[in-house]
């Protein structure tokens, strides 16, 4: 029989994180703080120092750091435990980004090596992960053995681990002996009836179950493992598939239940489904929800906790800020041909450099949004930025691969998701197919933030109603979005413009194209 623990069984330290999860949570609901720090936008004001000293540099559990420090992932762990209706690990293009995707896997010491060269050459590398490509925990030799090497190596670099669930509850302590201070369990249900459309079978203790009866394992150790992890104060995030027409009703009361058993962060992620992934899902037709869809729950859940809006859904393999990939520099033969010198002073001088530029941006944040005190305006809207990183507005229009989207109100500017794109721009003249789906990704904007953009997509921008803003060309972009607002509130204002609610936008499900 499985360990069950409640309320009054917890250790104490699981009642304190619980705590502390709730104290940060102040910040939680939208609008009115002033502040974008709900959730994982939480600045080092809104939470507790021992959580802001784990989270501050980790780009997963802080979108604030998402802009400055990457991680990288080592695909270690080829096997899984369970099948979930919307993976299928045969697939595998380096021009697909991914779950479950990869072009090489690793042994420990490769991935070891991986490492080091990967934070010799990246020194904002700051987090390792294993995320896969099967389950990390399903693979526990290699995944322990890769985490023990790193640890002795590097051990300035943060462990991660993401997992299905199903045998966390028995590497409780190996994860706490190995000092990995983040895991992320994949939760889509807490209801088997609506698990066993997702799950068609796991397998556990030399036995595979089916239907109902594997879903209802499933949670049951999805949920104790969580417990597990809080109670020893080890930070853990939840993510979760939105499934439109299975979970998406369903996942307000999964944010109940793993916040309530100590959570510290929810990712709903759009379900990635398409017919040439060769899921069950993308075979018959199963759609992943619109980015108003994705919007309107996370919305619902950010009242009762921190959610995450800034995941890539990263492949196992991934390297580099989120949202930009670098694996292909780190190809096995490149790496093990790499002479490396693992300098930790020189990373920690790099990391000191960062954290000055990240001061500076949110001191000018901070300035512009005290001259909106007092505006009164019931008005918010979106606008989509293109930028390679550093928080800066500094990406071409023809060169991004995605933009960000902020809302924009009297509150403030608040990262609330991307749009990934194929490219523009193909090496001198612009794709007219790609510049309609660019629309279709950011239709629900009313302006773009670019550093530089030419006169055809300009026109068609314009014509769709979206405004292209060149003018803060290498600026802070939240300092910009909220200078933007306030005039765009003037215009409202005088009559000049007449604010209007702009309509959905895709999510774009196909493979990612490199140009
Ligand atoms: Fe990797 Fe995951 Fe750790 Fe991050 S990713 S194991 S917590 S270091 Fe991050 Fe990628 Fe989203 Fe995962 S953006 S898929 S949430
Ligand atoms: Fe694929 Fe991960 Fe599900 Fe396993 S747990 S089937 S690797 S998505």
């Amino acid at each position: 029989m499985q360990q069950q623990v409640t309320s009054a069984t917890r250790p104490a330290s699981l009642n304190e994180v619980l705590q502390q999860v709730a104290e940060h949570k102040g910040c939680g609901t939208s609008g009115g703080s002033g502040k974008a720090s709900c959730g994982s936008g939480a600045g080092q004001n809104d939470l507790a120092p021992a959580i802001w000293e784990k989270v501050k540099n980790h780009p997963c559990y802080s979108e604030e750091a998402h802009h400055h420090y990457a991680r990288m992932h080592v695909a270690v762990a080829p096997a899984c435990n369970i099948q979930c209706n919307y993976c299928n690990r045969k697939y595998d293009c380096a021009n697909e980004s991914r779950p479950g995707v990869v072009s090489e896997k690793l042994t420990p010491e490769q991935a070891a090596k991986k490492v080091l060269a990967v934070a010799s050459t990246i020194p904002q590398m700051t987090v390792l992960g294993i995320a896969g490509p099967g389950d990390p925990l399903a693979n526990p030799e290699k995944t322990f053995k890769t985490f023990e090497l790193i640890s002795k190596t590097a051990p300035d670099i943060k462990l991660c681990l993401s997992t299905n669930g199903l045998a966390l509850p028995d590497h409780i302590d190996t994860i706490a002996r190995f000092n990995v201070d983040h895991v992320t369990i994949t939760i889509n249900m807490v209801d088997a009836d609506i698990g066993r459309h997702i799950y068609p079978w796991v397998y556990w203790k030399h036995k595979r179950y089916v239907g109902k009866e594997a879903a209802q394992l499933l949670t049951d150790r999805q949920l104790l493992g969580l417990e597990m992890l809080a109670a020893r104060g080890i930070l853990c995030k939840v993510n979760s598939v939105m499934i439109p027409g299975i979970n998406d009703k369903h996942l307000v009361q999964v944010n109940r239940a793993v916040k309530s058993r100590g959570a510290f962060l929810h990712n709903i992620m759009p379900l990635i489904s398409a017919p040439e992934h060769g899921t069950v899902f993308g075979l018959n037709g199963q759609r992943g929800p619109t980015a108003q869809e994705l919007k309107a729950l996370q919305d619902s859940c950010e009242g009762d906790m921190n959610m995450m809006r800034h995941c890539r859904q990263c492949r196992a393999d991934a390297v580099g800020l989120l949202g930009e990939d670098r694996s292909a520099e780190f190809t096995t033969d490149k790496v093990m041909a790499m002479e490396v010198h693992y300098d930790s002073e020189a990373r920690k001088a790099y990391q000191a450099k960062v954290e000055e530029e990240r001061a500076a941006k949110v001191a000018a944040k901070q300035q512009e949004l005290d001259t909106l005190a007092g505006a009164n305006s019931d008005i918010k809207l979106l606008i989509a930025v293109a930028t390679k990183g550093s928080g800066l507005v500094n990406e071409h229009f023809g060169h991004a691969k995605e933009f960000q989207v902020y809302e924009l109100s009297t509150a403030g500017a608040k990262f609330i998701g991307h749009r990934r794109v194929d490219l523009y721009c193909q090496g001198g003249f612009g794709e007219e197919d790609r510049l309609a789906s660019i629309i279709r990704a950011i239709n629900d904007c009313h302006a773009v933030f670019v550093a530089k953009i030419g006169g055809c997509p300009k026109a068609d921008l314009l014509k769709a109603g979206i405004d292209p803003v060149d003018q803060y060309a290498g600026q802070f972009i939240e300092k910009s979005a909220i200078t933007w607002f306030k005039n765009y509130l003037d215009k409202v204002g005088s009559g000049a413009i007449v604010h209007q609610l702009r309509g959905d936008a895709d999510i774009r499900q196909g493979a990612y194209i490199a140009a």
